[in-house]
C-alpha cells in the first residue's frame, strides 16, 4: 500500500465530527451507533494537503439541448418519452440547460473550492449515430467545457459512457459490435481531449447499464431478457471497458490515467473480527464476480461460472485479457451496502437483508450505511490492490423543502455527507490509497426512471427559471474543502 503518512493522519475517529445531525430521526441514532468513537485530534479529522475534492455529474442527466449540434438519438430519449417509464413523465430534454449554461456551472463549482469535476460525454454528440463520422460541434462543447474547468483551476475528471446509448447501434449492449464502437470512440476521445484531461473513467456502472437495463427492465432500454442474453450483455459491457481502456492508451498522451466507474455492490462485516471480515470480502469478490472481479482478475471466476452453466457468458479468445487491461485507478460509487456475517453455508456468508425501519434517504433504496465509504475502500485494496482509488460518486436524494427565505436547509443530506466521509476518513488514516471524492450531485438533475421526484444535488435547481442556488450541504462541503477536514 503507498498510503499516506499514518502518523500525520491517523487520528481516529471522533463522536465530535458526527455532531449536528437532525434529531428524531432513526438514520441519525443508526449513524451516531455504528461511528467509532476513538478520541478526536484537536484539529480535527484532517485529509492529505493533495486530497482531490470534487463534484459528478452524468451528460443526459444535465445536458439538455438534445436536438442540438448534431446529437444523435440515445435509449434514454427514447424510454424518457415512452409514456409510463419516467414518474411525472420526466425528460432531460432540458434538465439543468448545461448545454448552454456550463459556464456557470463551473462557477458553481469554482465558489466551492472544488478541486475536479467528474462529468460525461454524450457519445452521440461526438459520434451521433454512435460510430462513423465524428461531429466537430459536439467535440467543440467538451472542448469550451474543459478549457473552462482549466482556466478556474479545476481537474476535469472525463467519464466516457455514463447510460446514454446512441440508438443508432443497432442491438445495443445485446451486441457485441457496441464494445468495438465505445473502443473507437474511447480512443478518439483520448486522442482529441488528453493534453488537458489527465483522468479517463470508461464506463459508469456496469450492472446498471446491463443487469437493470436489460434484465430488470427499469432503465433503457428496458428489456427482461433471459439469463443466458443477460450474461451476453454483462460480458460485452466488460468487454467495452477492457477495449476502451487499450483504445485509450493507444491515443492518449503520456501519463494519462485510466479506470473505470463502478458501483460494485458492496458489504460491510456485521462485526470487525476476522472471521467477518473474511466472509465479507468474499462477499465482495464472488458477488462482483462478473463486473469488478472479472475487471480486476482477467477472468470469470469459478463459483461465477458454475452458477451460471449453461447460462455463461460465450467468451471469445483475447475477451478476458482485454477486459482484465491493467488500470491506473478505480472509482467506485458508493451509496449503500448490505451487511455481511460469516456463515454456515456453501459460500460461507450471509448477506443480511436491510429491516423495514433501517435508515434510508429519500430513495427507497437508499439505505444509510456509513460504513460503506470506508469497507469499500478497505476490501477492494485487500482483494486487488488497485495503485490508486477514488470515490467517484457519493451523495443521497432528500426531500429539500424551499425555506421561506429561499434556502434549502437540508441537514439530512449534511448529517448523511458527514457520516460517510468520517468513514471515509478512517481509509485515509489507515493508509489505503484513496486520492479523491466526488460527490454526487453538484446540482439536482433529471434522476433517470425518478424523473424530477428524487434530488441528489447540493444546489437547488428551479427548473422554470434554471436558478441554481447554494443549499445547505453545498455550504458545509465548501468548508469542509476549505479546512480539508470534517466540519
Ligand atoms: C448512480 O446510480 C448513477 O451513476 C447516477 O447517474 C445517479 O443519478 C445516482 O447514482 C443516484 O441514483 O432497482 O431497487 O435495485 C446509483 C446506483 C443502482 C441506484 C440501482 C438505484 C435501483 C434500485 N443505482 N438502484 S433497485
Amino acid at each position: 500500500m503507498t498510503g499516506f503518512n499514518r502518523r500525520q493522519f491517523g487520528k481516529g475517529i471522533g463522536a465530535a465530527a458526527l455532531g449536528a445531525a437532525l434529531g428524531g430521526q432513526s438514520a441519525t441514532a443508526q449513524a451516531l451507533a455504528t461511528a467509532p468513537t476513538a478520541g478526536a485530534a484537536a484539529d480535527g479529522l484532517a485529509f492529505p494537503s493533495d486530497f482531490l475534492w470534487g463534484c459528478a455529474t452524468a451528460a443526459y442527466q444535465i445536458e439538455g439541448g438534445v436536438k442540438e449540434d448534431g446529437r444523435g438519438e440515445t435509449v434514454w430519449d427514447v424510454y424518457a418519452h415512452t409514456p409510463g417509464k419516467t414518474t411525472d413523465g420526466g425528460t432531460g430534454d432540458v434538465a439543468c440547460d448545461s448545454y448552454h449554461r456550463y459556464q456557470e456551472d463551473i462557477a458553481l463549482l469554482k465558489a466551492l473550492g472544488a478541486k475536479s469535476y467528474r462529468f460525461s460525454v454524450a457519445w452521440s454528440r461526438i459520434f451521433p449515430s454512435g460510430k462513423g463520422k465524428p461531429n466537430q460541434k459536439g467535440l467543440d462543447y467538451y472542448n469550451r467545457l474543459v478549457d473552462g474547468l482549466l482556466a478556474a483551476g479545476i481537474e476535469p475528471h472525463m467519464t466516457l459512457f455514463h447510460w446514454d446509448l446512441p440508438t443508432g447501434l443497432q442491438g445495443g449492449w445485446q451486441s457485441r459490435d457496441t464494445a468495438y464502437a465505445f473502443a473507437d470512440y474511447a480512443g478518439f476521445m483520448a486522442g482529441k481531449m488528453s493534453d488537458r484531461v489527465k483522468h479517463f473513467m470508461t464506463v459508469n456502472e456496469l450492472r446498471c447499464f446491463t443487469d437493470l437495463a436489460y434484465w430488470n427492465g427499469n432503465k433503457a432500454p428496458a428489456l427482461r431478457l433471459p439469463m443466458d442474453q443477460v450474461n451476453q450483455v454483462r460480458h460485452h459491457g466488460v468487454l467495452a471497458h477492457g477495449l476502451g481502456v487499450q483504445a485509450i492508451r493507444a491515443h492518449a498522451k503520456a501519463g494519462t490515467q485510466v479506470g473505470l466507474a463502478d458501483n460494485a455492490t458492496i458489504f460491510v462485516p456485521a462485526i470487525e473480527t476476522p472471521e467477518h471480515i473474511e466472509a465479507t470480502k468474499k462477499a465482495m469478490r464472488e458477488e462482483n464476480a462478473m463486473f469488478l472481479t472479472a475487471i480486476m482478475e482477467g477472468r470469470y471466476i469459478d463459483s461465477y461460472l458454475a452458477a451460471q452453466g449453461k447460462d455463461a457468458p460465450k467468451v471469445q479468445a483475447g475477451d478476458m485479457k482485454a477486459i482484465g487491461s491493467p488500470l491506473d485507478f478505480v472509482s467506485l460509487n458508493v451509496y449503500t451496502s448490505n451487511t455481511v456475517r460469516a456463515a454456515d453455508t456453501a459460500s460461507g456468508y450471509e448477506i443480511l437483508p436491510h429491516l423495514a425501519n433501517s435508515p434510508r434517504m429519500a430513495s427507497p433504496w437508499l439505505n444509510v450505511t456509513p460504513e460503506a465509504l470506508y469497507w469499500s475502500i478497505r476490501t477492494v485494496s485487500e482483494l486487488w490492490k488497485p495503485k490508486k482509488l477514488y470515490i467517484s460518486e457519493n451523495g443521497c436524494s432528500a426531500d429539500d423543502p424551499v425555506a421561506q427565505d429561499g434556502k434549502v436547509y437540508d441537514a439530512d443530506r449534511v448529517m448523511y455527507l458527514r457520516n460517510y466521509i468520517t468513514h471515509m476518513h478512517r481509509a485515509v488514516s489507515e493508509g489505503y490509497p484513496i486520492q479523491g471524492y466526488f460527490l454526487w450531485s453538484l446540482m439536482d438533475n433529471f434522476e433517470w426512471e425518478d424523473g424530477y421526484t428524487k434530488l441528489f444535488g447540493i444546489h437547488h435547481v428551479d427548473f422554470q427559471t434554471q436558478k441554481r442556488t447554494p443549499k445547505l450541504s453545498a455550504d458545509w462541503y465548501r468548508e469542509l474543502i476549505k479546512a480539508n477536514k470534517l466540519v
